[in-house]
This record gives structure tokens, sequence and C-alpha cells, in this order.
């Protein structure tokens, strides 16, 4: 992690601190980093996509090699914004993948709920002319295969592609605890799933095959820890924004 992207912290005693890469004015739904690529997110379900679209347009533009990837629940395949930018993409055969991370729920509203039964997300993309596939997204190797298939066929002048990557959430939407008691899914379904853990799935595959020494993988785990353990450290030991700075950066400057 960039040391800027540390300085967005949720702590105990001062909620959120926020100090940090976008000068402390978004939160967990705004992030953006531009030195690593990352152009930015919005907390408006789906918003992003037409934004993702007109970045790989400027990419075709500027006769850039740079690929857009953008990220987006199955919520997002409700939105209209969505299917318009599907449309524009196939259209000027633009060079953006759309992953589509369908975990069946749009926060405690089931997929079964909100689409009829038959509609296949990739499919209906299919439609729309861009090309899809539907990837198994609890296994790393597999989403590697179909992104580099995808980055391959956008190389190759084949157009745009659309990955609905079919995992699963353990937790709530928000990221915290388990709601399951809430009883808008089965604590049993939950368990199920949690039998195809991405992580485990792929350090299985990588000490297996002798890739990952155990002794390697243990001391990753604690570099990451150490990371985390500063990374809060930093945030709790740096001061608030002021006030003075709240219309800072509103406009262009
Ligand atoms: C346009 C819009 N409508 C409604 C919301 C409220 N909202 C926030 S997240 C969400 C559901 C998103 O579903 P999904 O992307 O599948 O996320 P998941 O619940 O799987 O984490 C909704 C409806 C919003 N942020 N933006
Ligand atoms: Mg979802």
């Amino acid at each position: 992690l960039d040391k800027d992207v540390r300085k967005i912290i949720f702590t105990k005693d001062k909620g959120f601190v926020f100090l940090g890469f976008v000068g402390s004015r978004g939160g967990s739904m705004h992030l953006l980093d531009k030195k690593a690529g990352f152009a930015g997110s919005s907390a408006i379900v789906g918003g992003i996509i037409p934004i993702a679209t007109g970045s790989a347009l400027a990419a075709q533009f500027k006769h850039s090699d740079c690929i857009t990837g953008v990220y987006f629940g199955d919520g997002g395949t409700e939105e209209g914004a969505l299917w318009e930018s599907l449309n524009f993409a196939a259209l000027k055969n633009l060079p953006i993948i759309y992953f589509c991370e369908n975990n069946f729920y749009s926060v405690c509203s089931p997929l079964e709920n909100r689409q009829p039964q038959k509609i296949n997300i990739a499919q209906k993309a299919t439609d729309f002319g861009v090309y899809a596939e539907q990837v198994d997204a609890t296994n790393v190797i597999k989403v590697y295969e179909a992104t580099f298939r995808a980055i391959s066929r956008i190389r190759a002048g084949d157009g745009p592609s659309f990955l609905e990557c079919i995992a699963y959430r353990w937790r709530g939407h928000g990221g915290a605890g388990d709601d399951s008691h809430t009883g808008y899914r089965d604590p049993q379904e939950v368990q199920q799933w949690e039998a195809f853990c991405p992580i485990t799935r792929f350090y299985d595959t990588l000490t297996s095959q002798k890739l990952l020494q155990e002794t390697e993988a243990k001391r990753m785990g604690e570099q990451i820890e150490t990371e985390i353990k500063e990374a809060f450290d930093h945030a709790i030991n740096s001061p608030n924004p002021v006030y003075e700075d709240l219309y800072k950066f509103a406009y262009s400057d």
C-alpha cells in the first residue's frame, strides 16, 4: 500500500480519522490513487461505470495502451448506466474490462427478488455486444486467466469484455460482522460458501504445488500484521483535518 492510502482509518475512540491521500475528503467509498492507476470510486451504485467507460474512451483517443478495469456488484447491474456504457463500449470497441462481482445480494435483497429468474447477467452483457464470461471468482487462478483472456482480446483489437465473477460475501454489505441473524439469508448458506474461501484455496494450490513454503507464508502474514499495526498507529497519531480546509479542492483548485 502507498503510505498515503493508510491515512484513512477507523479507530475506536476517534471514529474515522481522515488525513489521507484524498486530503481527508472521502471515506472508504471514495478511494482514489492516481499514482497506482486507480482513477476513483463512487458511492453511487453503478456510478463509476460510465466514468470508467470515459476513461477507456480517453485512452483510445490518446492512442495509449492503457486498459480500464471497473468493478461493481450485482446491484450495479440494475442501473441503466451499466447497459448504456456496455452499448457504447461495444460500439466504439473500447479497451475496458467490466468486472461484475455477483454475490447474489444487494445489501439484504437477494437476486431472485430483484431480477427475473431466467436472467443471466453474463448473457445479458453478450446481448449488448460485449464478450462475456462467467468466472468462478473463488478461484484466484480462474480470475487471473479470464482477465488475461480479456486483456489479450483488447490487445488483439477484439473489444471490451464483461466478467461475471461469481463469489459470496460472508459478512454484511458494509464489511462489518455477520448479519445472517437478520434473516435475509440462511446462515447455512454462508457456511457452505466458507468452504470456498478464495484465500485458502489459493494458499492450498500454492503450497501443494510447492510454489510457496509454509514458513514464507507465515513471514508474509507477519509482515501484513505489522503494516496494519503501523497504519493504525499512524492514523491514531495524526491530527484531524481542519475546518479551514473544508472548501479546498471543491472545484479545480
Ligand atoms: C444509485 C444508488 N442507489 C442505492 C444506493 C444504496 N445502496 C448502497 S449499496 C447498495 C447495493 C449494492 O449491491 P452490490 O453492489 O451487489 O453490493 P453488495 O451488497 O453485494 O456488497 C445499494 C442499493 C446507492 N448507493 N446508490
Ligand atoms: Mg452484491
